[in-house]
């Protein structure tokens, strides 16, 4: 995969040389490149904020460099060395809410040019223009507020990268992971087996792998109940058995509503 990302701030973007994602750089996997959009300004302050129209706090983004950042990232006609169409995206936290299942899509994307934004914000039409050349999303990490997209664009490549083909080797396997079957994790423990007093829960040393399994599965429910209700609303009647219901109903919260054949 490719991925290109304009900013401001490129030191920002250190942390893509570490862990698991510099290896998938270093292994070919991800092919990133980072762009201070201060390249494509062409005045002695290299300028790229004015105030907004109609008034109001802080400064936006000018769209010159962006649009001449998109047009060299992203060029009109296919160009011999192989440039690629890519799906552009710009956080905001006007943008749609970024979940697991967006990073599967992204994952499947062959080119990834991410816009990061400052101040207020990117002038609009930007994103106008650059719609009719490529797709382009908006996304948001959650509801709460962040100085700019730097950070956003860290999380969403985090959690696309480990989705890449050969960058989890053996280690992790995804089907199993939380967001795959709609409950929160059952708590972790490891050696050693009593400390400071405290000790891992007994069925986790029985070797009884279906009673594991299923203690693994009522803690999951019941923290999901008690901490994610509006998981459990998600949550497909048909993939609760009565067990479930019971570890639901422990976390004082009403199980879906068991499926009625019409
Ligand atoms: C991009 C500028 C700051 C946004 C005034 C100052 C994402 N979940 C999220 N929260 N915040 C962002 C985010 C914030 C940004 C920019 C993303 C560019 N700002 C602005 C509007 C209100 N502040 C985000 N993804």
């Amino acid at each position: 995969m490719r991925v290109d990302i304009v900013s401001i701030f490129p030191e920002y973007f250190a942390p893509l040389d570490l862990s698991l994602i510099g290896k998938a750089r270093a292994n070919g996997l991800l092919r990133l490149a980072v762009h201070d959009l201060r390249t494509w300004t062409h005045d002695v302050h290299r300028t790229v904020d004015d105030t907004p129209y109609g008034g109001g706090p802080g400064m936006v983004m000018r769209p010159e460099p962006w649009g001449e950042a998109l047009d060299a990232l992203a060029p009109d006609e296919l160009s011999p060395d192989g440039h690629t169409l890519p799906r552009l995206l710009v956080p905001s936290p006007a943008g749609v809410p970024f979940t697991q299942a967006m990073a599967h899509e992204l994952a499947a994307e062959s080119h990834l040019l991410f816009a990061c934004g400052r101040y207020e914000g990117i002038d609009q039409r930007v994103l106008e223009h650059a719609a009719t050349r490529m797709p382009v999303t908006e996304v948001s990490l959650g509801d709460y507020v962040l100085f700019g997209g730097e950070v956003a664009v860290l999380v969403v490549l985090e959690a696309v990268t480990r989705l890449l083909p050969g960058v989890l080797g053996n280690a992790g396997s995804l089907d199993e992971e939380s967001h795959a079957h709609g409950l929160l994790e059952a708590p972790l423990y490891t050696k050693p087996a009593t400390w400071r007093g405290l000790d891992v829960p007994e069925v986790l040393r029985s070797g009884d792998h279906g009673r594991i399994a299923r203690w693994r599965r009522d803690e999951a429910l019941r923290r999901t109940a008690d901490r994610r209700p509006d998981m459990v609303g998600a949550l497909s009647p048909e993939s609760l058995d009565s067990r479930d219901r019971a570890a639901l109903d422990q976390g004082g919260f009403p199980s879906p509503p068991e499926h009625v054949a019409k």
